[in-house]
């Protein structure tokens, strides 16, 4: 193993570790506790602390609201190096919101789930750590429960997301064309982000002036769930936080057979799956692409692009062998040259790409760490190898950054980190990868 590595890892976990009892994805640029990120951080840290690994997790459930929502920020600290911030967000417009913590009235990918499976299999002394995912689990079960009984309007086991923030993958070309069907107003406010990384990596102004007005609509509705469905013009049924959503299912079964006791959970957990991964094969798949795809609710349309969104669902265990096949051709015919290090984020031939702008194209570790385990599970050893490799070659090159250029050329000439550098779920799931075999 690359101990090197891991250690540096280690340092930057431990630098991003705050007194709350959470870790920050990275210093000055998110200086709050953010939702998923914790997932992947809990991981990382299970290998060596797991009193933090646990606090992890707590501090975030800690912060669930009565309806078993849990917000994509907490903030638990102050801090004025991040735009939108507390003041922002109001939380406390939603009836059932946190009355102790201050949060954003959205969410993230539901990760929570397979991370506590993760904690377990990591976990040196798997009874005290079955105690503690047996004091936590009933709160990722409520999380499950209000995404079923909120967010599946058509009742076909898919649950829509009604932000671009709350899809994880913010500024995705594949939110363009439903940019083009809003004309939000010019909001003044100060950007924080782009005085910590270059304007040219991140997100344009116009593009924060769409994401701040689907905020202000879900603020003029107090946050309510109904009134957001109705209202929102963003709401898209998204492959990624679907996926995420059953692999977290069949962790919470799995849990709670091996807790016992909980046989009325798992049945009902066990029915929303088998909803779900019918209602996403049937929906979510594009025979013409051979990938998984976005699908417009708010506009009735599938949105027809591939991103590393689409390949997904192999972590999930959504395919059938057939369309895994498929899945994964389409995937190294677009992003797998031997120029190129995989994943990129978003298709590389498609005239949207741009290798070095956020989620338009750069490669992101946690989506590399999903897409390795989904391909070794369906028998893929050589590609799910290469994806560990290039992850830590990517990592070992140019650093800890928060995004990667996919292109190799590029680093005869420059360095191909970018956004903040020393982040955390890069560091995170880097250990995991160096202790898979
Ligand atoms: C990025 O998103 C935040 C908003 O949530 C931002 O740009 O301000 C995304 O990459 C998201 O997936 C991630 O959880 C967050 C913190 O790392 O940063």
């Amino acid at each position: 193993m690359k101990e090197k590595l891991v250690e540096k890892a280690k340092e930057i976990l431990d630098a991003n570790f705050q007194e709350g009892g959470f870790t920050i994805p990275c210093k000055g640029l998110y200086p709050f506790q953010w939702k998923w990120d914790s997932g992947f951080i809990a991981i990382g840290l299970a290998y060596y602390n797991v009193k933090n690994a646990k606090a992890e997790i707590e501090t975030l459930l800690n912060a669930q609201w009565e309806n078993g929502f849990i917000p994509h920020i907490v903030f638990h600290n102050e801090s004025d190096t991040y735009f939108p911030g507390a003041d922002f967000h109001l939380s406390k417009l939603h009836p059932l919101a946190s009355k102790e913590y201050r949060s954003t009235g959205m969410t993230q990918p539901p990760v929570t789930g397979f991370v506590l499976q993760e904690m377990l299999k990591i976990a040196d002394d798997k009874k005290d750590m079955l105690g503690f995912i047996k004091s936590q689990i009933d709160k990722v079960y409520d999380n499950h429960k209000y995404f079923y009984s909120n967010r599946d309007i058509n009742n076909e086991g898919l649950v829509y997301i009604y932000h671009n923030w709350e899809s994880g993958t913010d500024n995705s070309p594949i939110w363009d064309d439903i940019w083009k069907t809003m004309n939000p107003p010019e909001y003044s406010f100060e950007r924080r982000d782009t005085t910590h990384v270059d304007a040219s990596q991140r997100p344009s102004k116009r593009e924060y002036d769409h994401y701040l007005h689907i905020i202000e609509i879900a603020k003029a509705n107090n946050y309510d769930d109904v009134k957001i469905a109705e209202l929102s013009p963003f709401l898209v049924q998204d492959p990624l936080f679907n996926a995420m959503l059953i692999k977290s299912n069949t962790a919470l079964i799995e849990l709670y057979e091996k807790i016992g006791n909980n046989a009325d959970k798992v049945a009902q957990l066990k029915s929303w799956q088998e909803k779900s991964i019918k209602g996403f094969n049937a929906k979510l798949y594009d025979e013409e692409l051979g990938a998984y795809v976005h699908y417009d609710l708010r506009n009735n349309k599938p949105i027809r692009f591939v991103s590393s969104s689409s390949f997904s669902p192999l972590y999930a265990g959504i395919p059938d062998k057939e369309r895994a096949a498929k899945l994964v051709k389409t995937m190294m015919d677009k992003f797998g040259g031997e120029d190129k290090y995989l994943c990129a984020s978003f298709d590389p031939e498609s005239d949207r790409f741009n290798p070095k702008k956020y989620w338009r194209g750069p490669v992101w570790i946690n989506l590399n760490w999903m897409l390795y385990y989904g391909l070794k599970d369906y028998g893929y050893a050589e590609i799910s190898e290469r994806v560990k490799q290039d992850s830590i070659a990517l990592i070992e090159n140019d650093g800890f950054y928060e995004y990667f250029d996919s292109r190799k050329e590029i680093r005869k000439t420059e360095t191909g980190g970018y956004g903040g550098n020393n982040f955390s779920w890069s560091a995170a799931l880097l250990i995991d990868l160096l202790h898979q075999k």
